[in-house]
């Protein structure tokens, strides 16, 4: 693949698509409802010299910002573009389909939800803001929130607080490590890991050599002409171009069952603690040792040297999952090439780079123990704080991407020749609507071992589809919709 066929316009798209500000630390979403489109409108137009874009790497604050489906109508964005957004951006979230292949059910049914669910308050705008510190954050959004409360917008849902756990996870893994590289940005990797821009951003070509169906304004209703005209060559203006869907999940992680699970599994016949089988089952569940360090490359111990590492495959290396089982976490929602009928050839990868996630989550809530060591975290009365991850991804095609690595690979329970194991740290567990308790395989010589009894360790507490637009989108929303 030639990065030639292609110039990333990245003036035009969000910066959270290009990077993820890893220099922010702080960071706190907001969602918004529209009360008075033509004053919210007045704030969009402010807001899109505002709006960070993909250009340089912010040092001390910005912001990037995304719309529901209900909100761009709001707006009063024109029926035939509103016509033309992907069925399940339309639909959105919750409806019942979805919450059955997302298995969002039970604990984490959406009317249970804390936002974005049927019994919460409509959601229009998803307001994103990062800064260096708490500090800079606080003295930042104030600003922000004096602007929008004063120009037809009212904040709904609970204003969500994020945490730098120091590139870990609550849980106590390294996160943030594996992501694809786009095609026209700067950074360079191995074929396999490198993919076009079109699987996560309107307006390019994608992993079949085609444009995701965007969506297009009539030239009459862009006469100002803000918009760019549309790649497939028809008299539209193409409102999606540099523009991407934003998956935003709040899941709630159950730091102490994950641990005394683990610890419950593992004890030696006499019934003593056994900290490195403890670790090591987690590890095998998660795919990489806490470290980051894959198990591919480090069967038996973690090895932090190899914390960052991310150039390997598992067909060649680890074909029947002996080192990293296939139902873990990491194998299941980024297989590499490693499934059947073919692994490791050509169509098997191909296949790999069709289902793949911007991922640009962060957590949030006290950890149980800033050590993030299971034996603190075993050992804390801290047990009610809300924590976990607000899960946040980007793609070009929901259902293809997100939705698919959600039912196909994470929930389902037959993945890969399986038979009882959904993804064992987010999958859906619930023994009640399965008939069967779930299980977790990990391949072993002479037999298989097998872990029964599976509880759920993450849940949800809110969720929602959202539109990220390109900047010249923006503008139109405010000028022209
Ligand atoms: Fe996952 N965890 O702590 O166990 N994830 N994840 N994830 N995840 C990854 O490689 C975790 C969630 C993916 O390319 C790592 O960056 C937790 C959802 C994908 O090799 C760790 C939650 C979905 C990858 C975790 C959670 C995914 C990945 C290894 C929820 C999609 C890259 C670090 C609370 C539907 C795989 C890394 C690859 C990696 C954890 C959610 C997908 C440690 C705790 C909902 C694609």
């Amino acid at each position: 693949m030639g990065t030639q066929e292609y110039t990333l316009e990245v003036d035009d798209i969000q910066g959270i698509i290009v990077r993820g500000y890893s220099k922010l630390e702080a960071a706190c979403f907001v969602f918004l409802k529209i009360t008075d489109a033509g004053k919210a409108k007045h704030w969009l137009a402010n807001m899109a010299n505002k709006i960070e874009d993909g250009t340089s790497n912010p040092a001390d604050s910005c912001m990037n910002v995304a719309f529901t489906f209900e909100g761009l109508k709001a707006l009063g964005l024109n029926s035939y573009t509103l016509s033309l957004f992907s069925n399940e951006f339309q639909e959105g979230m919750t409806c019942e389909y979805r919450s059955r292949i997302l298995g969002d059910h039970g604990e984490s049914a959406p009317d249970k939800w804390q936002w974005g669910g049927p019994k919460s308050e409509p959601i229009h705008i998803l307001l994103m803001h990062y800064a260096s510190d708490e500090e800079t954050l606080q003295a930042f959004y104030a600003n922000s929130s004096d602007a929008f409360k004063n120009d037809g917008l009212t904040q709904v849902g609970p204003k969500l607080e994020t945490l730098s756990l120091n590139g870990k996870e609550h849980f106590g893994f390294a996160d943030g490590i594996s992501q694809p590289i786009i095609a026209g940005l700067s950074k360079t990797g191995a074929e396999e890991n490198t993919l076009r821009a079109g699987e996560f951003i309107l307006g390019y070509p994608n992993e079949y050599g085609q444009y995701t169906v965007s969506p297009m304004v009539k030239s009459a209703d862009d006469s100002k002409e803000i918009l760019h005209g549309d790649i497939n060559g028809s008299e539209d203006h193409d409102f999606g171009r540099n523009g991407s869907y934003l998956v935003f999940r709040q899941l709630h992680q159950n730091v102490q069952e994950f641990w005394q699970f683990m610890d419950h599994e593992t004890r030696n016949p006499d019934n003593s603690v056994n900290p490195d089988e403890r670790i090591k089952l987690a590890s095998k569940m998660v795919g990489r040792w806490p470290s980051g360090a894959p198990l591919v490359l480090s069967e038996d111990h973690d090895r932090p040297e190899l914390g960052k590492e991310n150039d390997f495959s598992y067909h060649n290396t680890d074909p029947q999952g002996l080192k990293c089982p296939v139902s873990s976490h990491v194998r299941r929602t980024n297989p590499r090439g490693s499934l059947p009928p073919n692994p490791g050839s050509k169509g098997a990868i191909a296949i790999a780079k069709r289902h793949r996630l911007l991922r640009r989550g962060r957590s949030y809530g006290k950890p149980v123990d800033p050590s993030l060591a299971p034996e603190a975290m075993l050992g804390s009365s801290d047990r009610n704080t809300e924590r976990g991850l607000h899960f946040i991804c980007f793609n070009g095609n929901i259902r293809r991407q997100f939705e698919f690595i959600q039912q196909t690979w994470v929930n389902n329970r037959n993945f890969a020749g399986l038979y009882t194991d959904p993804d064992p740290i987010i999958g859906d567990c619930d023994t009640l609507k399965h008939g069967q308790p779930s299980t977790f395989t990990m391949p072993a010589h002479p037999v298989r071992k097998r872990v029964h009894n599976l509880p759920r360790f993450v849940d949800v507490r809110g969720g929602a589809y959202f539109f990220m637009p390109g900047i010249r989108a923006i503008k139109y929303l405010a000028t022209n919709s």
